[in-house]
């Protein structure tokens, strides 16, 4: 496995290049094109010109998270059609580039939801974090209000304004769509870009809901085992893959994660590993990447993304904000470096004792 870290682009990210090079073991990184649209075409001039940046600081990149699926395609309106032709193009600008690894969600309107993004902890760190009350007492268009004041000036992924200038619209869009429409919906996008990511290897690994559940009546699927391996099986192509999330299943206590892990076995094509810690069934918060700090048995994770065979990028993900950093709440540098070294030291341990 290759230790990664995500990086917005020097326009939006507080972390640089130089700084993610001297994290020990850290050789790429998970980018984007930050400031595209769902459905816009990225260029092979940018997608190059990105690689330069991120080759010039000696990394490389791993894999793009996200290219973002526009809505309608989630939605299956006749929209789509050009929609995917342009996801496509995408895909092929990407692979011209020798980029193999796109991830993606299929979360209707909202992407990852949190109540709180600095809910403070006993050491002083502050973290994001969820109590489904708070959700059930809020409006949608409330929700990014309180998300947005709490933001320390940068914009967070899911959450950008262009996006929740539209709630009201798309919550009427969704408001006959069930599961089982979304599913097919999933299908059809599947179906038209596997060529284009045979041609290219290109490895589609689809982000967990998060949380694991439906949010405000909207449908969620991409939430438990069942789910995940019915889409692995309804598109039976390898570059129809998932990513790992483990904060993101992790959020319903009833996914055994190293279990869901063994069960991808070829599947998994990245990996986001966190930890949370939970306070009752529906309020959880991010803890520390170490495995006492929070609910998880990191260890476990690793081990079962071991012994599978994985050999993807993997990540620390969202870590506290320690340090007085100021940055996306999520996304500083300095717990996320801590996340690395101790996955590294975990993985080095699991190694060795083979
Ligand atoms: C949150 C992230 C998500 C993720 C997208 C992938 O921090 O885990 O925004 O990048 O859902 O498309």
């Amino acid at each position: 496995m290759e230790m990664t870290l995500r990086w917005y682009g020097s326009k939006f990210d507080t972390v640089t290049l130089e700084q993610i090079r001297q994290i020990p073991g850290v050789t790429g990184v998970i980018t984007t094109l930050y400031d595209t649209e769902p459905g816009e075409v990225w260029s092979r001039e940018r997608i190059h010109a990105l690689k330069e940046e991120v080759e010039a600081a000696g990394l490389h990149i791993s894999g793009i998270e996200s290219v973002n699926v526009h809505e309608d395609i989630k939605l299956g309106k006749p929209e789509r059609e050009a929609l995917i032709r342009n996801y496509i193009e995408t895909l092929e600008n990407l692979g011209k580039e020798d980029i193999h690894l796109v991830c993606y969600n299929f979360m209707p309107v909202f992407d990852w939801t949190r109540t709180e993004l600095a809910r403070k902890r006993p050491d002083g760190s502050t973290v994001l974090a969820y109590t489904q009350k708070a959700v059930d007492e809020l409006v949608p268009e409330k929700m990014f209000e309180s998300i947005a004041a709490d933001t320390n000036d940068t914009v967070m992924p899911g959450w950008e304004p262009e996006r929740m200038a539209h709630v009201k619209e798309l919550f009427a869009e969704y408001k006959d769509v069930t599961e089982e429409d979304l599913f097919e919906n999933l299908k059809y996008f599947l179906e038209q870009i596997m060529p284009v990511c045979n041609k290219y290897d290109i490895r589609m690994a689809i982000h967990p809901d998060d949380p694991a559940w439906p949010v405000f009546g909207l449908p969620r699927i991409i939430t438990n085992k069942k789910n995940i391996l019915r889409m692995m099986q309804m598109v039976d192509d390898v570059h129809n893959g998932v990513t790992f999330c483990s904060g993101s299943y992790g959020t319903n206590r009833e996914n055994d994660l190293p279990d869901m892990i063994r069960s991808l076995k070829g599947r998994i094509h990245f990996a986001h590993v966190r930890n949370l810690k939970f306070n009752s069934d529906d309020d959880f918060e991010e803890a520390a990447h170490l495995s006492r700090d929070g609910s998880f048995d990191m260890y476990e994770i690793m081990k079962a993304l071991y012994d599978i065979g994985f050999e993807g990028p993997v990540r620390p993900d969202h870590g506290r904000m320690i340090w007085g950093e100021k940055a996306m709440p999520g996304y500083g540098l300095y717990d996320r470096a801590l996340g690395a070294a101790y996955l590294n030291g975990l993985y080095e341990a699991i190694e060795k004792s083979r």
